[in-house]
């Protein structure tokens, strides 16, 4: 197919709640969708729907909102629009010659890929090999101001019915808010942390401390550059080591896997250029024995929909951030949310993501909107 255009639809929706991380506090969640329309050799065009995961900020990782956008609107759609065919699976390749930008990769070859599967009448699950129905749906429950706050959050999400607790952690909020869970909840609550890589492997001491907790895991403490030193940590600690920040590519999740620096890795498509390299990781993992589940963005309907068929491949042995559209939002922007039942996700079986995005919610979210065609 060829690409005929490219729309960026910037949105700000309103959080139900302030998320707190070590790296700031979040109280809405601005982003853009990437609406892609490819024109098939009968003529029939075909819409696609991307999610950018690039934060306002550089703090999660290098890439940041506007940037992402930028590098969408100067380089990666006039390489895409040259190109006679256009799939899925050539993205990747057509984009090889500009360095990292995984995020507005992802993007783009998500919006791609929605549209070549919908023009095919498949699901995404399909096309990926799912193997469930229903993936497990867990939660990500921010940094909250006392521990009496981080013990009721928890027994909501709890109440609710979530499969999983993860926490997030920093120096001051850690073993206290941890040991506390863990008292009020018991043992076989599957609860894990997340530290966003605020330590230091000089912390190493300290962070052993939470290997009294029974962990499932101990997610990226140290910083995104530092594999070697996680190697370091996970042999003076029980807890399992899982990298989200460090693992941006299938190399560096073969590199990790082969320093020992991960027993368990968060995988995120927008982090690692999209869904294909996403599937890569899964089975380098899945070849190496190592526990993969599917992290989030705090995405919208959209992701969040994708992250559910991609946490139903085999490998997916965890449960992943993929909660109900209502854990970050009161109002999604497709026309059915997603939901959390009885602890788990369905995973959609309709053509490409299997949702859609409501035109009129869309366009109250909506705060820009950029249109890129081959002849601009
Ligand atoms: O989408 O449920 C979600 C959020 C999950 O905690 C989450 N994501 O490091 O794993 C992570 C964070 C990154 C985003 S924090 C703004
Ligand atoms: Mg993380």
């Amino acid at each position: 197919m060829k690409l005929h255009g490219l729309r960026l639809h910037h949105l700000e929706m309103p959080l139900v709640a302030p998320f707190t991380t070590s790296f700031g506090t979040q109280t809405s969640k601005r982003t853009f969708l990437v609406e892609a329309n490819l024109i098939a050799d009968d003529g029939t065009v075909w819409t696609g729907w991307g999610e950018n995961v690039a934060l306002p900020d550089p703090v999660y990782s290098p890439e940041h909102l506007e940037g992402a956008a930028l590098v969408i609107e100067r380089w990666l759609a006039p390489a895409l629009f040259a190109a006679d065919d256009v799939t899925a699976e050539t993205v990747g390749h057509l984009l090889r010659h500009i360095v990292g930008q995984q995020m507005a990769k992802a993007a783009v070859e998500m919006a791609v890929l929605d549209a070549q599967l919908r023009a095919d009448g498949r699901s995404f699950a399909s096309y990926l090999g799912a193997v469930a129905p229903t993936v497990p749906s867990g939660v990500s429950v921010g940094i909250q101001e006392s521990v009496d706050a981080t013990v009721r959050a928890v027994g909501g999400y709890i109440e609710q019915g979530y499969a999983r607790i993860k926490l997030k952690i920093q120096p001051g909020a850690d073993l206290a808010p941890v040991a506390a869970v863990r008292k009020a909840f018991g043992d076989e609550l599957p609860f894990q942390v997340d530290a966003n890589a605020a330590y230091t492997l000089v912390d190493a001491a300290h962070l052993r401390r939470l290997d009294e907790y029974g962990l499932l895991l101990v997610e990226q403490p140290l910083g995104e550059a530092d594999i070697r030193q996680h190697a370091e940590l996970a042999a003076r600690m029980t807890t399992p080591i899982c990298l989200d920040e460090s693992v941006v590519s299938a190399e560096a999740a073969a590199d990790a896997i082969s320093l020992g620096a991960a027993s368990v890795i968060n995988i995120k498509p927008g982090r690692v250029g999209g869904y294909l390299e996403a599937r890569r990781i899964h089975d380098i993992a899945r070849a190496h024995g190592v526990a993969v589940w599917c992290g989030g963005m705090l995405e919208t309907g959209i992701g969040r929909a994708a992250n559910a068929a991609l946490a139903a491949l085999p490998g997916f042995t965890l449960p992943g951030d993929i909660s109900g559209s209502d854990r970050f939002y009161a109002e999604d922007l497709l026309t059915q949310p997603i939901r959390m039942h009885d602890g788990v996700v369905d995973v959609p079986t309709g053509p490409g993501f299997g949702v859609q995005v409501d035109p009129d919610r869309l366009e109250g979210f909506r705060t820009r909107l950029v249109e890129l065609s081959p002849e601009r």
